[in-house]
């Protein structure tokens, strides 16, 4: 991995994930992407890791998707590049991932932070789909991400305006989770972390996977998931340790099982 770092343990069941292109501000090549790939197919497999933290620098999140590289692919170079399989991953992974956000999320940088589950941002961060400005529109979920975190009129002025959203609006309009002062933004991302991480990593799976499909399919469907996924709790040793502990009044022991 040369354009990321990767911790499996940086706490106990919670793995680190550090986009580290500094010079760049964390621009998102293929090549960066591909290691993120790489590190989330790992660590969803890896039974230690309960939970993905993904942060970039103080700077930048990341500044969007690489214009250098860009700059003079045709469609077609576009097409062939199949970029879209290396990011359908971010949105594959099973595990809960939690973006921790400082400086610029931008473009590619903002729709990588949609595409994970909770967003813990530093009050210097900065939102927003400029593509707007170098003559293009979101390619990775901006347009439908975007407005459906913030609604169609807020979206419809980010991008087409190219502006950028503050912390304290990001999360006025519910994109971030929770703002914080700057030194705090990764030991916050760490502390929902660890709370997600004590409990059953079977259940946490399955409420993940039916609250995405909130976005992908119609109410009759989710619903229907999220019936089969609450039944499924039911054979997991987690569900009978949960509600054991629960009446025997002592603190519950999920094995992830
Ligand atoms: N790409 C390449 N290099 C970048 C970059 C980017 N997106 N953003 C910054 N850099 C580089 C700068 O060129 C500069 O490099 P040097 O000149 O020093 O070599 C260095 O990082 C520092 O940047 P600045 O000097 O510009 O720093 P400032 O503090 O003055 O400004 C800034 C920071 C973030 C406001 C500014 O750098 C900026 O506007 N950056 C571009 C933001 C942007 O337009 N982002 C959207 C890019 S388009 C897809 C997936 C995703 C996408 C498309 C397709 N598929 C799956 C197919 C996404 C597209 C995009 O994100």
């Amino acid at each position: 991995m040369e354009l990321i770092k990767v911790t499996e343990q940086k706490e106990p069941h919670v793995a680190l994930i550090e986009l580290n292109r500094p010079k760049e501000l964390n621009a998102l090549n293929p090549q960066l992407m591909q290691e993120v790939r790489d590190a989330l197919i790992a660590l969803d497999k890896n039974e230690a890791v309960r939970v993905i933290i993904i942060t970039g620098n103080e700077q930048a999140f990341a500044a969007g998707a690489d214009i250098k590289q860009m700059a003079d692919k045709s469609a077609i170079d576009m097409l062939l590049l199949d970029q879209f399989t290396t990011w359908d991953q971010i949105r594959k992974t099973k595990k809960p991932i939690i973006a921790a956000v400082s400086g610029f999320a931008l473009g590619g940088g903002c729709e990588f932070v949609m595409t994970c589950d909770m967003v813990i941002a530093s009050e210097t961060a900065k939102f927003g789909q400029p593509e707007i400005k170098i003559g293009t529109i979101p390619g990775a979920g901006g347009t439908q991400r975007l407005t459906k975190a913030v609604g169609k009129a807020k979206a419809m002025e980010l991008i087409l305006t190219g502006r950028f959203l503050s912390a304290e609006e990001a999360h006025f309009y519910g994109l971030v989770n929770k703002v914080v002062p700057k030194e705090m933004y990764l030991h916050e991302a760490f502390a929902l972390a660890k709370e997600i991480a004590q409990l059953s990593p079977v259940a946490v799976q399955l409420a993940k996977e039916a609250i995405n499909r909130s976005f992908e399919t119609h109410l009759d469907e989710g619903l229907t998931l999220e019936r089969k996924n609450f039944y499924l709790t039911f054979a997991s040793a987690d569900q009978k340790e949960g509600m054991k502990a629960f009446i025997e009044k002592r603190k519950a022991e999920f094995k992830g099982q």
